[in-house]
């Protein structure tokens, strides 16, 4: 009887393949009712010359099946153990990295450092148009067709008349007629014309303009707010300069110059040993584009302006070559030290 109950353990023993069925295991041979606590009841009905022997073997076979029973239990805990190292997701930290992390392009940083400062200023951030209407692009901004200053800016036009939009200017009509006056606004853009390219020209390039227009503005206005703007953007005191420049939209119009924020007026590379860095298009807003956008010139004034960009981009990163901004070429952007 004792050699089937063992038979028939080893054939559980066996088919054990979890906790559950360890614990069911236990119970059917060891518990109350057991197989082998029924086998030492039995011993009251063994003749008393059997007796001894009897109890002998029955108490072999207990330890036996709680021996077996001991190891099947740490068998399945080492079973269970490795199945949830198998299914959990795990970093192997001694595996070098192969993924290389990726960083936000140099024109994308140097334009969220603008808009950041603008909008603590209280600017509204807006978005203009690739593809323009040659009204918002040009007549709106006081260049009607066939004047001379549309050579300025030689431009890709589409067959349906439409230009890809050659300055952010081609922004101010709409945005005029959006918030009407007074109104602060800025808004950064790709560019495109068909430039001759070289280390400073590209034929797709980013501006970003701005826009002030309140009443009683003044070129005084205009000064002390492109000084407090460019000492934000470059995190230092500069001066600025202004020289008479043609914009038909702009009048006066100006070219703003920055003293060297690279070498502090001394003379470097940057401002090609001069002191000074030609960056930024600027001027009182013409009295008819107000109009256009249905402003009142005899109330409101304004200035505008339009940073080139790319160019801060270059400055800011210390580029030497404009055409690698959208050049594509992964081995060059990665030698750009992104701050
Ligand atoms: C304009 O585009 C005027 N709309 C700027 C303006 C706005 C004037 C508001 C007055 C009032 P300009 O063509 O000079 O101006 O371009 C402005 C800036 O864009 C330049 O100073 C230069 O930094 C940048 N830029 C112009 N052409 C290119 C080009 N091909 N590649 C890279 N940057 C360029």
């Amino acid at each position: 009887m004792l050699e089937k109950i063992l038979k028939e353990f080893d054939l559980d023993y066996l088919a054990c393949q979890d906790k559950t069925a360890y614990n069911d295991l236990r119970v059917k041979y060891l518990g109350k009712s057991g197989k082998v606590t029924d086998a030492l009841k039995e011993i009251k009905n063994v003749p008393n010359e059997n007796k001894k022997a009897y109890g002998e073997s029955v108490n072999n076979l207990k330890v036996l099946i709680e021996k077996r029973l001991g190891e099947l239990s740490e068998k399945l805990e080492a079973m269970e153990f490795e199945k949830l190292m198998a299914d959990m997701e795990r970093v192997d930290l001694t595996v070098p990295n192969a993924e290389s992390v990726g960083s936000l392009h140099p024109i994308t940083i140097t334009q969220n450092k603008i808009v950041e400062i603008f909008k603590s200023m209280g600017f509204a951030v807006e978005d203009g148009n690739e593809v323009e209407t040659d009204y918002n692009n040009f007549e709106a901004v006081n260049i009607p067709k066939n004047h001379p200053a549309r050579d300025m800016q030689d431009t890709f036009y589409l067959e349906n008349g439409q230009v890809l939009k050659t300055h952010t200017s081609a922004s101010q009509n709409r945005i005029m007629r959006k918030y009407g006056a007074p109104l602060k606004a800025i808004f950064p853009g790709r560019c495109f014309r068909n430039e001759e390219l070289d280390a400073s020209h590209e034929n797709t390039f980013f501006q970003l303009e701005g826009m002030m227009i309140d009443k009683d503005i003044s070129i005084s206005n205009l000064i002390y707010f492109m000084k407090t703007m460019l000492s934000q953007v470059f995190g230092k005191e500069v001066n600025v300069r202004l020289r008479p420049g043609f914009f038909p939209f702009v009048e006066p119009g100006f070219e703003l110059d920055c003293s060297c924020p690279y070498c502090g007026g001394e003379g470097c590379s940057v401002c090609k040993k001069s002191g000074w860095i030609e960056l930024c298009p600027c001027g009182m807003i013409h009295p008819r584009v107000l109009e256009m956008g249905g402003i009142d010139p005899e109330e409101y004034q304004g200035f505008a302006f339009g940073l080139g960009l790319s160019r801060l981009a270059m400055m800011n990163f210390e580029i030497n070559d404009i055409r690698v901004l959208n050049g594509g070429k992964l081995k060059q952007l990665k030698q750009i030290k992104t701050k």
